[in-house]
């Protein structure tokens, strides 16, 4: 198929915490990848995503930092369009399901399916909230697991045991928003018989996508749509979120399911809208000299043309939600077209162990930015080399190190800056006089296309490592040619050597674009060449430097990791402990509680009456400069806001805990922490695994409240 144009989705990230460098390789570094690529290839493609905001993710995570939703959504929307524009992610537009344009297309999306009537009305009963007089969803209710006993389980699923749950099953069920036993309530929602396209599904996904999509994506939804599809409720009872556009649907929102994958759509639509109003500047290509005149309502050529190739890249807990449900969505409307692949990478595991956010088990996007600067390549090239593309795999620092410093530093930096140190020193800096290689040409185009055939079939790993052989090559012609050898007798063919060198680091400068973009732009300006000029497809074609033409200043492209570099990072991880009471996924022995101390000697109640213990807030909190275990907090109590330095940082991100209640010793004498005076201590307690955890008060006391 010669396909008009490409729409590139990559899985809008929930905007309720920091993404880590799993995400990364899952979704965001493919699907950038493969956009660049097109774009360097001309193709018409958009890149689009956003932050999902939508869900019970996000006020569940509110309540945690004891802030509101909005506060949430905004901050981490804010967090992740940050992180992924320095990662180089080149989105299009970053849009948000929290956009009044989203809310139009998804409510407006609803209601054809509803008028179609697609949908099934039934009435069930849920576990509702007297007190706080709401339905609860699922990760409201807690209760003992009827698997393992854990009394901390879910509504939906036991993290200790990892068994799937529904509410009904939990022993003892309590709400989180009230502590009380919830009550079994009737309540209607609409539903989408997901058995009726089960014929349509068998068509077209597992006949028409059983040769061209991955393994995973494919088994997964094999296995679902042999076991027999099941209605699905598209409704909620949950006071944030997109309303259902029905008159009797007060209360109740579309589950988030429903609307987020539409956020691929409107953000296309806020797109086309910018670029009708002349805001969008289009900084990523030089394809998008296309869209210059493009008019709002064009983006329905992305979603409604049938020449428009349509791409989700995500992760695999994502793909029932891409490979069937979205698209039933897609079909039941009517108008749409259906992605043509959805390729979903495995996940990333971190030093023999499964990434979490939660358990603190993971490097997070902004951590990884704040402690490496100025090297988002560096991490764009070590998880392109692992991207988990048939299997999970595995990030380690060791192997960070290993790849830049033999790859990066060793390969690729060291090949440009021999033939740019030598081209300077013995030609002044300009191209030397030489006729292009045939040879050269046919070997850099050879390879130009067996890259971009890897990278049409998403087999991104396999196209990194003939952009890296390109380098090897060079690398190769300069060992056997010794040219610092030849000058003084020969300075000519010196000048041969360096000139075929030069090409093929111009070559590498357009070829390396999808994998590196800054590595490339940085090359261009050491060649004093102008990107927008060279496409992929001049990319072995031509002689791309000209005899004479002098070069930019050399730039150092990396730098060498040291041992003590990564060894910090492993520390680091290290002396993290779990927050969770959730044991490693692949750790399957128990954890063995720590034993209890001794109890400490007996004082008097006088002694006891004399501490002063406060509810406070934590109003800031920031490292405390060289001292990996303290955290410098501010808290609010009420009469004052004291500064109290805490041994905290392993256990807790700065960020995480801004909002949140505690319980403090106010009266303790000053201490000099650090050069810091700390008036002041928090209570914590430390759990079975020997993490911290704060003692909170219920929420919403008074700062300033008496604890005694
Ligand atoms: N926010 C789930 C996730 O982050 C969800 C993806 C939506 S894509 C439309 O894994
Ligand atoms: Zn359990």
């Amino acid at each position: 198929m010669n396909w008009k144009r490409y729409t590139v989705t990559a899985a809008l990230p929930y905007a309720n915490g920091p993404k880590h460098i799993g995400h990364l390789a899952g979704a965001y570094l493919p699907a950038d990848i493969y956009a660049r690529y097109l774009r360097l290839n001309k193709r018409d493609v958009i890149f689009v995503c956003g932050s999902d905001e939508h869900g019970t993710a996000i006020p569940i995570q509110a309540r945690k930092e004891n802030t509101t939703p909005r506060a949430i959504i905004d901050h981490y929307h804010n967090l992740l369009k940050d992180n992924f524009s320095k990662l180089g992610i080149s989105f299009d537009v970053y849009h948000r399901t929290s956009e009044p344009i989203h809310h139009e297309t998804a409510q407006e999306f609803f209601k054809v399916m509803y008028d179609k009537g697609l949908f099934t009305e039934e009435i069930s009963e849920q576990y509702y909230d007297n007190e706080a007089k709401a339905f609860l969803a699922d990760r409201y209710i807690v209760g003992t697991c009827p698997n393992c006993g854990n009394e901390n389980a879910y509504g939906d699923q036991c993290e200790r045991c990892g068994k799937t749950l529904s509410p009904k099953e939990l022993i003892n069920p309590h709400s989180t928003l009230s502590g009380t036993q919830p009550v079994l309530k009737e309540t209607k929602h609409w539903y989408m018989p997901l058995q009726n396209y089960e014929p349509w599904l068998k068509e077209w996904l597992l006949q028409g996508h059983k040769d061209d999509w991955k393994s995973n994506a494919y088994g997964q939804c094999k296995s679902w749509i042999d076991a027999g599809l099941q209605p699905r409720a598209m409704t909620r009872d949950l006071d944030w979120g997109i309303k259902v556009p029905l008159k009797d649907a007060e209360g109740k929102v579309l589950y988030v399911w429903f609307d987020a994958p539409i956020g691929y759509i409107s953000a296309t639509k806020q797109l086309f809208k910018e670029i009708e109003e002349g805001k969008q500047e289009f900084s990523y290509s030089q394809a998008h000299e296309a869209y210059k005149g493009a008019k709002a309502d064009d983006w329905k050529l992305y979603w409604q043309n049938e020449e428009t190739k349509l791409v989700h890249f995500i992760g695999k807990d994502n793909i029932v939600f891409h490979c069937i449900i979205f698209p039933a969505m897609l079909h039941a409307h009517g108008e749409f077209i259906l992605p043509d692949n959805v390729p979903a990478n495995e996940f990333v595991n971190l030093e023999g162990d499964k990434m979490s956010t939660s358990r603190r088990w993971s490097v997070e996007m902004y951590e990884y930015l704040e402690e490496f600067p100025g090297k988002p390549d560096e991490l764009r090239y070590v998880l392109a080399s692992i991207l988990p593309e048939t299997k999970d795999s595995e990030f380690t620092w060791k192997d960070y190190q290993t790849r830049i410093n033999s790859e990066l530093v060793g390969i690729l930096g060291n090949f440009v800056n021999r033939v740019v140190v030598l081209t300077d020193k013995y030609f002044e800096g300009k191209v030397p006089p030489s006729k292009p290689s045939e040879e050269l040409q046919a070997y850099i185009t050879e390879q130009r296309d067996k890259i971009g055939t890897s990278i049409e079939n998403y087999r991104l790993r396999e196209a990194l490592t003939e952009l890296m052989n390109i380098a090897r090559y060079g690398n190769k012609l300069l060992t056997e040619k010794e040219p610092w050898k030849t000058f003084k007798h020969s300075p000519e063919q010196t000048g041969v050597v360096l000139y075929d060198c030069l090409q093929i680091i111009a070559n590498l400068a357009i070829l390396c674009e999808p994998f590196l973009p800054f590595t490339s732009s940085k090359l261009f300006a050491m060649l004093n060449l102008n990107a927008a000029n060279l496409l992929w497809g001049n990319a072995g074609r031509q002689n791309l430097l000209e005899t004479g033409h002098k070069l930019g200043a050399a730039e150092l492209l990396y730098q060498k990791i040291e041992d003590d570099v990564i060894q910090k990072q492993i520390d680091k991880l290290k002396n993290t402990l779990p927050v969770n009471n959730t044991p490693p996924t692949q750790n399957t022995k128990p954890v063995q509680p720590t034993e209890v101390s001794a109890p400490k000697a007996e004082i008097t109640y006088d002694d006891f009456s004399k501490l002063d213990l406060r509810v406070g807030t934590i109003l800031t909190a920031e490292k405390v400069e060289k001292a990996d275990k303290l955290l410098k907090l501010s808290v609010d109590l009420g009469f004052e806001t004291r500064t109290i330095v805490s041994g905290i940082a392993a256990f807790f991100k700065p960020e995480e805990i801004i909002g949140l209640q505690v319980s403090v010793v106010t009266n303790l004498a000053p201490k000099k922490i650090r050069g810091i005076e700390s008036k002041g201590m928090i209570l914590l307690a430390e759990d079975e695994i020997g993490s911290l955890v704060f003692i909170s008060p219920k929420k919403g006391m008074k700062n300033g409240s008496i604890i005694r």
